[in-house]
């Protein structure tokens, strides 16, 4: 009798020890917390921002971002011609070799913006007194050189960055002479330098994937018309283009029938599509003390959710280079300084918040 009570009693009290331990034990364990999404472990294709190097070295919440949510960078301007070669010979790489050496550190893609533009030329170039023959050669001389430079460090290049008129024709001196939207290349190398320029690059670097970058595309009509001919035209020659870029700076009025519309004729021409440049202007009537209110920020997250989700629709997953927002931070858009307007076209806001925006996005790109 006496030993039954006590082995319950031995029970009792080892039980409540074990318990009690086991509590304890519980109690010490971290409790596990919920990963919280990022675009680039939500989406199935690349994410991308372009970048410029002076943030991305100094200030830690731009790096911190980019590292968090992205897994493709291209930079603003640092691979330019004005910016790599302002003096004829002179090259200036260092800014455009940080952002590779991140890219490469960080394991992020790296796409290269680009060869051959319209803008950002020095005077040496829009100066440049010479036959057909050595104009040619800087165009050439030019493409290789920086192809070869970043050869092994870039996954991809923008060759030729929109090279056609808003009426689909191809831009040059004698068409918009004088207003800064003429092309100095076609005029001196004729019409088919942008296939050559294609040629250039791939002999330079066989390993890069090339595209031909352009906006307005969701504007259908005669450029989208122009751009798919152009395309079909360089894949039945035998002209070395992987992909085609929509740049995509669009904002709040624009037609989404037009965006699903170019998705689907660029996707027809069996090359890689990448959404290039996107960000999304709430502001296209430059009003100068616009307040970005509730029913704009849902107007513009139900875009970016709207592009994601038709992305996945009309381009076949095997054709999706990715989705690219130009920055990410109102902070750093173009858009303010460029229209002298307040604006706020980015995921981001100016102090590295999430906005509406990218939960849209978010939302738009998973599955
Ligand atoms: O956003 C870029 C800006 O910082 C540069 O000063 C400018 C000139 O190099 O280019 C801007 O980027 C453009 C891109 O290269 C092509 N599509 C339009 C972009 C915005 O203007």
């Amino acid at each position: 009798m006496i030993m039954t009570c006590f082995r319950s009693v031995v029970q009792v009290v080892l039980f409540s020890v074990l318990t009690a331990l086991a509590t304890g034990c519980k109690k010490t364990t971290k409790p596990q917390l919920a990963a919280v999404a990022t675009l680039k472990g939500t989406a199935s294709f690349p994410m991308g921002t372009s970048v410029v190097a002076s943030p991305l070295s100094e200030r830690p919440i731009y790096q911190q971002t980019v590292l968090t949510e992205y897994s493709s960078i291209t930079a603003d301007y640092e691979m330019k011609l004005d910016i790599v070669e302002p003096q004829q010979g002179v090259y200036n790489y260092a800014p455009g070799d940080f952002i590779v050496g991140f890219a490469a550190q960080h394991h992020l893609r790296m796409h290269g913006h680009n060869l051959i533009w319209h803008q950002a030329l020095p005077s040496w170039v829009l100066n440049f007194q010479g036959d057909t023959t050595a104009w040619e050669n800087l165009f050439k001389t030019h493409i290789q050189s920086v192809a070869n430079h970043f050869k092994g460090e870039v996954a991809s290049w923008d060759v030729v960055n929109e090279a056609l008129f808003d009426d689909g024709t191809l831009r040059n001196l004698d068409h918009k002479q004088g207003d800064g939207t003429a092309s100095i290349w076609r005029q001196h190398l004729g019409a088919d330098y942008i296939a050559r320029a294609f040629t250039y690059t791939h002999q330079a670097d066989p390993n890069a994937l090339l595209f031909y970058n352009d906006y307005g595309q969701e504007w259908g009509g005669p450029k989208l018309d122009s751009m798919v001919v152009m395309l079909n035209n360089f894949k039945r020659r035998g002209i070395p283009i992987s992909g085609v870029g929509m740049q995509m700076h669009i904002d709040i009025n624009v037609d989404t029938a037009g965006i699903s519309n170019a998705l689907k004729r660029l996707a027809a021409t069996g090359l890689l599509v990448h959404i290039s440049e996107l960000d999304i202007s709430v502001n296209p009537g430059n009003i100068g003390n616009l307040v970005f209110t509730y029913a704009l920020q849902q107007q513009q997250a139900t875009l970016y959710q709207f592009i994601a989700q038709s992305y996945k629709a009309n381009v076949p997953s095997a054709q999706r280079y990715g989705i690219t927002t130009w920055e990410f931070s109102d902070a750093d858009s173009w858009i303010p300084n460029f229209f002298n307007r307040p604006d706020w076209p980015l995921p981001f806001d100016n102090q590295y918040n999430k906005k509406a925006a990218y939960f849209s996005l978010l939302k738009g790109v998973g599955n």
